[in-house]
C-alpha cells in the first residue's frame, strides 16, 4: 500500500493520531501537497458514501473529519502562497444550520494566501451576522459555504441579504451549482477552493 493510500485509509477510519505523521512522511517521500489534499478529499467522499449506505453513522463521519483536519494542518504552510499585496477583507462562514467546515476552511486558507484579510465567522452563521460583520469591516467580498441541501435556503437568504446591503458575494459547497448561485443572485460560484481564489480575485477587480 502506498503512503497516500495509507493516509486515505486512516482518514476513512478516523485515526486522528496517525494522519499528521503519515502526511509528513508522504511529503518527505516526495508527494505533492495538492496530491495529498485531493486524496484526503476523495477519502471523505468514501466516508459520505458509507454514511449514505447506512454503514457508518454521524460519530464516524465526525472523527474522519477530525482526522482529515490534522492532515490539513500539516499541509497548510505548503498550500498557502506568499501574498505580497492586500486584496482587502473577505468575510467567510458556513451558513445557518450547517456545521460542515472543512471545505470552508480550505477556501479561507487559500483566499488568505492569495492576499485577502480573512474574517472567519465559523459555522452555523445567520445571514444577519454575515451582513453585520461585512459592514463593520468594509468587506470587499463575502464568501458563504453550504454543504447540505437543507441549508440551501439559508445560503439563499444570506446571499440576498448581502446583495441588498451592497456586498459582493461568492458561494460554494457540494450541492451548490452555478445555476443555483445565479438564482440566489450571488456574484460568483466556485466548485473548489482553488477556483474560489480565481473567482474572488476576478470579482474584486471588477
Ligand atoms: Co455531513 N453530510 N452531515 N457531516 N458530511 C455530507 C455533506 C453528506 C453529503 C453525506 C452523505 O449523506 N453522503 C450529507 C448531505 C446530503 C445532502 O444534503 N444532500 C450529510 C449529512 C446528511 C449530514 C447530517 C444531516 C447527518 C445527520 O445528522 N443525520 C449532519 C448535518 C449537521 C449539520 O450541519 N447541521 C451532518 C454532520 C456531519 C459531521 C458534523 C459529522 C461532519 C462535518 C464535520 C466538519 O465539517 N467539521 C460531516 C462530514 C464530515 C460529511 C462528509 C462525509 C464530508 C464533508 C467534507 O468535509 N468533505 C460529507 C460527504 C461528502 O462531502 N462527500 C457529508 C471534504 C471537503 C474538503 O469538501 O466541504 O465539499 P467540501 O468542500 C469542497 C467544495 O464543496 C468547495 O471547496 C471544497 C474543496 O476544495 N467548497 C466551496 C466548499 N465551500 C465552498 C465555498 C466557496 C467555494 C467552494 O465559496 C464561498
Amino acid at each position: 500500500m502506498s503512503k497516500i493510500q495509507e493516509i486515505q485509509e486512516m482518514v476513512a477510519k478516523g485515526k486522528t493520531k496517525v494522519v499528521a505523521g503519515l502526511v509528513q512522511e508522504a511529503l518527505d517521500g516526495g508527494a505533492q501537497p495538492k496530491e495529498i489534499l485531493d486524496a484526503m478529499i476523495e477519502s471523505m467522499g468514501v466516508v459520505g458514501d458509507k454514511f449514505s449506505a447506512g454503514e457508518i453513522f454521524v460519530p464516524e463521519m465526525l472523527i474522519s473529519a477530525k482526522a482529515m483536519s490534522k492532515g490539513v494542518d500539516v499541509l497548510k504552510p505548503l498550500l498557502a502562497g506568499d501574498a505580497s499585496t492586500s486584496l482587502g477583507t473577505c468575510v467567510i462562514g458556513t451558513v445557518a444550520g450547517d456545521l460542515h467546515d472543512i471545505g470552508k476552511n480550505l477556501v479561507s486558507m487559500m483566499l488568505e494566501s492569495a492576499g485577502f484579510t480573512m474574517i472567519d465567522l465559523g459555522v452555523d452563521v445567520p445571514a444577519a451576522k454575515f451582513v453585520e460583520t461585512a459592514k463593520e469591516n468594509k468587506a470587499v467580498i463575502v464568501a458563504a459555504s453550504g454543504l447540505l441541501t437543507t441549508t440551501m435556503p439559508a445560503l439563499k437568504e444570506t446571499s440576498l441579504a448581502l446583495k441588498d446591503a451592497g456586498f459582493t458575494v461568492i458561494v460554494g459547497g457540494a450541492p451548490v451549482t452555478q445555476a443555483y448561485a445565479d438564482e440566489i443572485k450571488a456574484d460568483g460560484y466556485a466548485p473548489d477552493a482553488g477556483s474560489a481564489v480565481t473567482k474572488a480575485k476576478e470579482l474584486v477587480k471588477k
